[in-house]
């Protein structure tokens, strides 16, 4: 899979591009990267890229002429390309998520463009690209670090990105719950014990401990997800009794 990355500042990917996972990924070759610097597409000898926002208001827009001569220049080489998106990253756009992390999974190739100062010009979007997306709400200073994250969503599900014997372990998100608490040696930790029925050897008491974790987790954490989980007739009853546990006035002896 091919990715462009259309940026004011490609040095930010070096260390990234050389991490190991990607590292490798590139040299495999399951992961193309392509670095498109939009300063090279500026016309003027200070190769000014950002201009004042009509209308008024604080900070810069990047100007739409070298943006767009960057997204067409990435386009340009290989434009047969059979499956192609071009992305925007902003907190303007739609929530990234592993469902499109999936989706993107499957294309030849993805253009993800970088926005910097307050803004990209409008018709950018309207023209050149297919789709906003939003790593959070949060406001960063460009592109760049949700770009990376996107690539490695995406990367770690292509076919050979983590050698035959890793497999990917997307049970988070593929029904909706968040995992369960991990642990490792040794059994006590600064006084923190290992819970007990993870050293029982009870497989059946391990899935249903692990199952119930992931349940209450979700519930104090991110209930938002409950809504869309996969959720069983058992699932349902132990999530009831969390919620009688919340009522005014019941008994609490979790903390
Ligand atoms: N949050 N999710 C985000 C971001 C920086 C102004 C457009 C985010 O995806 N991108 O904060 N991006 C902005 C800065 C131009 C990009």
């Amino acid at each position: 899979m091919l990715f462009d990355l259309v940026t004011l500042f490609p040095d930010l990917f070096d260390s990234f591009l050389r991490s190991s996972l990607i590292g490798k990924a590139l040299s495999g070759n399951v992961l193309e990267i392509r670095l498109v610097n939009i300063r090279d597409f500026t016309s003027d000898r200070h190769r000014t890229a950002d201009d004042r926002p009509y209308g008024g208001g604080p900070g810069m827009v990047l100007m739409p002429s070298p943006l767009a001569r960057a997204i067409e220049s990435a386009r340009g080489n290989e434009p047969d390309r059979a499956e192609s998106r071009t992305v925007l990253l902003s907190p303007a756009g739609r929530p990234f998520d592993q469902s499109k992390a999936i989706e993107y999974a499957a294309l030849d190739r993805l253009i993800l463009v970088c926005g910097r100062y307050e803004g990209v010009d409008e018709r950018i979007c309207q023209t050149l690209v297919d789709e906003e997306i939003s790593l959070g709400d949060f406001v960063l200073s460009g592109g760049e670090v949700p770009a990376m994250a996107v690539i490695e969503a995406v990367a770690r599900l292509l076919p050979g990105f983590m050698g035959a014997a890793a497999s990917v372990n997307e049970e988070t998100f593929s029904d909706g719950l968040l995992e369960y608490p991990q642990y490792t040696r040794p059994d006590s930790f600064r006084g923190l014990d290992v819970p007990e029925v993870l050293l029982s050897g009870n497989h059946e008491a391990i899935n249903t401990w692990r199952r119930r974790m992931r349940l209450r987790r979700t519930y104090e954490r991110r209930p938002d997800l409950l809504a869309e989980a996969k959720l069983t007739d058992t699932d349902r009853k132990f999530l009831a009794m969390l919620d009688s546990e919340q009522e005014p006035g019941a008994a609490n002896n979790k903390s």
